[in-house]
């Protein structure tokens, strides 16, 4: 008789089965997610149009579905849509970011960025509705207050933020992965505890009417396969 459930070493493991498809709707299922995925575009041009929350809580539930280490989770997702701390947010950002611009970027980074079209000024950080602001935890606590430690951090904060980032673009709203360096001013306006660090901040809504990307391209995809 089939089992619902195993145990290894006194620990559950359930029955799983996922939904498969023919060839030909996996050839179509995969073509059309690539449809999707290619016309994501980081986007600094936001309409102030307000989103319903649950459209970025269910963003938020698919990018903590994501793998982690050892299953610890090491991340917090603060959505910011009260507009005081937006602006607070967008004050200290230009801060540090008009000083990167003027002297701590290299010439060679200000090149590279030059086809981007940016420079310190920040305003989709007060135009979008909401703000999520990824922190990775390099240590966690349970409910006891113990410490837990977490494993490949980055890594597993890097994938959390990249399913973020595709549930945001199916949803048709869009993001820009922003990161206004240092950004521990984010720690103290978003009053976060010792454990966390600022990932990665992302702004997220409707498209601004008007709104324009940088006219660039991913590689050829014969340079970033390699078959053996
Ligand atoms: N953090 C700055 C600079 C910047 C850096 C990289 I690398 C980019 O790909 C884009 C911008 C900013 O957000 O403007």
């Amino acid at each position: 008789m089939e089992k619902d459930h195993i145990i290894i070493e006194g620990y559950k493991h359930l029955r799983y089965t996922h939904d498969t498809y023919s060839e030909d709707d996996m050839i179509k299922r995969s073509a059309s997610f690539l449809d999707l995925m290619r016309k994501r575009k980081s986007l600094r041009y936001f309409s102030e149009q307000s989103v319903a929350k649950e459209i970025i809580d269910n963003i938020v539930k698919t990018a903590a579905t994501a793998p982690s280490g050892a299953n610890k989770q090491p991340w917090t997702f603060c959505v910011v849509s009260n507009s005081e701390i937006k602006k607070e947010i967008r004050i200290a950002a230009e801060v540090e970011e008009r000083k990167s611009y003027d002297n701590r970027m290299s010439e060679r980074w200000l090149d590279d960025l030059r086809p981007l079209g940016t420079d310190w000024q920040k305003p989709f950080l007060e135009t979008a509705p909401y703000l999520i602001i990824v922190f990775k935890k390099n240590y966690d606590f349970d409910e006891n207050n113990e410490r837990i430690h977490t494993y490949y951090v980055n890594e597993s904060v890097g994938l959390a933020c990249g399913f973020l980032i595709s549930a945001i673009h199916n949803a048709g709203l869009v993001t820009l992965t922003h990161t206004p360096t240092p950004m521990k001013f984010l720690t103290k306006i978003l009053d976060r505890p010792k454990n966390e660090v600022p990932y990665l901040l992302l702004p997220v809504g409707y498209q601004a009417d008007e709104a324009y990307v940088p006219d660039i391209a991913k590689k050829a995809f014969e340079d970033v396969i390699v078959n053996y």
